[in-house]
């Protein structure tokens, strides 16, 4: 009876290691696309993603002082899965980083800074969606 118990026990462990790995294995990879806000500069710029596919983007202000990743185009025309970007923008204080999920659609769209002087300063960009 003890040993049916012990069985048991080993079987239902045996469930539990086996689940989360194969759970794990079930998730398709989701590219990440990292990219970076600095005065005054977008890094990578062009960004360049695949139409259609699913992309995990992370947004990382690496200054001291606010940016905002601006594209309404790009975002109207995306499909959002998680995360926002509320009139086409997100915003970033010194230092902070936010993620977006999104299926972006074909096409060239135009990529800024809304701060002051920003855009004139050299946070201009453009992503390529092909
Ligand atoms: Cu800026």
């Amino acid at each position: 009876m003890s040993a049916l118990r012990l069985l048991s026990a080993a079987i239902l462990a045996g469930a539990t290691l086996v689940l989360p790995a194969h759970d794990v294995a079930a998730q398709p990879t989701k590219p990440t696309v990292t990219i970076t806000l600095a005065s005054h500069y977008f890094q990578p710029n062009p960004i360049y993603l695949a139409g259609g596919v699913p992309v995990h983007l992370v947004l990382q202000n690496k200054s001291g002082k606010t940016h905002d990743f601006t594209a309404p185009d790009f975002f109207r025309t995306s499909q959002i899965q998680a995360g926002s970007a509320p009139d086409g923008k997100i915003t970033l204080e010194k230092g902070r980083s936010a993620t977006i999920d999104l299926i972006p659609r074909r096409g060239t769209y135009r990529l800024h800074c809304s701060q002051p002087l920003h855009t004139m300063l050299g946070m201009a960009g453009k992503i390529v969606v092909s």
